[in-house]
């Protein structure tokens, strides 16, 4: 794990691992499908995990807007609330990076809005919406470092899966953190 203080007394981690097994975040994010419902990667480890009163909370709630992102409970997930963000397919949803980075700020104005002290982000459309994972976590990275809204987040974690991602991650982190 790799940790790093933003925005004076914000914690930013990136580590390896399953954002549906996040004990210590209050609010995961899900990289979500318009329907809300469950899927594949991130979408279907956070709904097995929670279990069916997810989608159904998630029913009424959908469709939602490439960018968008909506706020549920959490269900059987050990977390208090999920924040559900749908990414741009990489080629089809233009323009994507102004897509993706509305996902990430649209998460952390939600997490404010609701009063959560942290907060734990997948790689966004870096799966089964193709987005190339570097161009895709340099955004993500760009906006959280920025964001001028933070009042009660204390911790941003950033949750992914395979070694290789980690290590591009870490790259790309030390980089923006060097260009400050
Ligand atoms: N924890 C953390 N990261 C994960 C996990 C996990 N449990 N599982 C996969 N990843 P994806 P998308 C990584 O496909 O591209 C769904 O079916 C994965 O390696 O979950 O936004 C939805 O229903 C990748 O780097 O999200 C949508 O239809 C990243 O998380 C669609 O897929 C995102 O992969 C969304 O596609």
């Amino acid at each position: 794990m790799k940790t790093a203080k933003i925005n004076n007394n914000i914690n930013l981690e990136i580590t390896r691992g399953d954002i549906a097994n996040q004990p210590d975040i209050e609010v995961i994010v899900n990289a979500a499908n318009a329907q809300l419902q469950t899927g594949g990667g991130v979408a279907g480890a956070i709904h097995s995990r929670a279990g069916p009163g997810l989608a159904d909370e998630c029913q009424p709630l959908a469709p939602i807007n490439t960018g968008e992102a909506i706020i549920t409970g959490a269900h059987n997930l050990p977390n208090k609330q999920v924040i559900h963000c749908l990414g741009p397919v990489y080629g089809i949803n233009h323009p994507e990076a102004k897509l993706l980075a509305s996902c990430y700020r649209s998460a952390l104005n939600l997490a404010e809005s609701n009063a959560a002290s942290s907060i734990a982000f997948p790689a966004i459309s870096t799966g089964i919406f193709g987005y190339p994972f570097l161009e895709a976590i340099s955004i993500g990275l760009d906006v959280i470092l920025n964001f001028n809204g933070y009042k009660n987040l204390k911790l941003v974690r950033i949750v992914l899966r395979s070694q290789d991602d980690f290590n591009s991650a870490l790259d790309v982190l030390n980089k923006s953190l060097r260009d400050c």
